[in-house]
């Protein structure tokens, strides 16, 4: 009996293709979106229920007022860090030059490397992801008053997936309030259930796009008609809590944020983690691998 064996590569299969066509599609999602078990952390099964079913979970109170005091005093020293203001990890607003985003802030800051290892919060992603989990990508997102930008409607996954060769949807992002977070500062929004629906979107990546989209995102953001789909069968959630709070997500929630034209600032840390089995490879839909600054290589695990 021969024995067939082939000595090329096999082209890895796509289940999530965007960036190809020129129709814009909704397709099923084909990864599960809860992997561990209620007793692998501190979830209770009833959290991850919630996760499974609205694509995201809120948590009241994870971090203390002491803790926030301490990291509201790391994010004024980063926006004044001589070092840092030139550096391509700091990204300012298009309207102004107020800081945008600080990216790799688990690289730039002790103090929120700390925070990445915390069990309370990569405990919270290895039981969500049922493995080990490392850092895709991390940043602090300041939404300044009197002028904070929006970000658009979009998956994170689709870009993960796209410009940085995320295989599967096995990512979580947390997203920890260090301001508090109203109905009119720019609140992150999500349609509660749209994760089970991929957007495969049109338009082709253009060289160096992160260095347009991570300051307004067009390529990779789904077409009107995807959108109104979605809101009209899911809703929309508005996720307002105090600072201290935070809010866990799956990789593929349809999720935006408004622009802040309030005096209140809207600072959050987000951390992406990505599963040990999960570990990007080359770009599903782009010319080039984007900087490590906004999607690691470094897969070792969070200790
Ligand atoms: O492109 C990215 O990776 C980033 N962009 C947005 C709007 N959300 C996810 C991530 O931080
Ligand atoms: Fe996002």
């Amino acid at each position: 009996m021969s024995v067939l064996t082939s000595d090329f590569e096999q082209p890895t299969m796509d289940d999530y293709p965007t960036r190809k066509d020129t129709t814009p599609a909704l397709l099923y999602r084909r990864d599960a979106t809860v992997w561990g078990e209620a007793d692998g952390g501190p979830i209770d099964q009833a959290g991850l229920d919630q996760y499974d079913d609205r694509g995201y979970l809120q948590i009241g109170s994870l971090i203390s007022t002491e803790e926030l005091e301490k990291y509201r005093a790391e994010l004024r020293r980063l926006t004044e860090d001589p070092e840092l203001k030139n550096d391509e990890r700091v990204v300012v607003e298009r309207s102004s030059d107020e800081v945008r985003s600080v990216f790799e802030v688990h690289k730039v800051s002790e103090v929120f490397a700390d925070l990445v290892r915390d069990p309370r919060v990569v405990g919270r992603a290895r039981q969500i992801l049922g493995s080990d989990v490392y850092v895709h990508q991390s940043r602090v997102n300041y939404k300044p008053g009197f002028g904070g930008g929006d970000f658009f409607w979009h998956s994170d996954f689709e870009t993960w997936h796209a410009e940085d060769g995320m295989p599967r949807m096995r990512a979580v992002s947390i997203s920890i309030a260090l301001t508090d977070n109203y109905v009119h500062n720019g609140a992150l929004m999500i349609m509660p259930g749209s994760h089970t629906t991929f957007v495969s979107c049109v338009g082709e990546t253009p060289e160096e796009h992160y260095r347009a989209s991570l300051r307004h995102q067009e390529i990779g953001t789904p077409d009107q008609s995807s959108l109104s789909i979605l809101a009209g069968k899911h809703g929309i959630d508005v996720l307002t809590g105090p600072a201290g709070g935070a809010t866990m997500f799956d990789s593929n929630c349809m999720h935006g944020s408004g622009g802040n034209i309030t005096p209140f600032p809207r600072s959050n840390v987000f951390i992406v983690f990505n599963s040990v089995e999960n570990t990007c490879v080359e770009p599903y839909a782009a010319p080039a691998r984007r900087p490590t600054f906004i999607a690691s290589r470094d897969f070792t695990p969070v200790r």
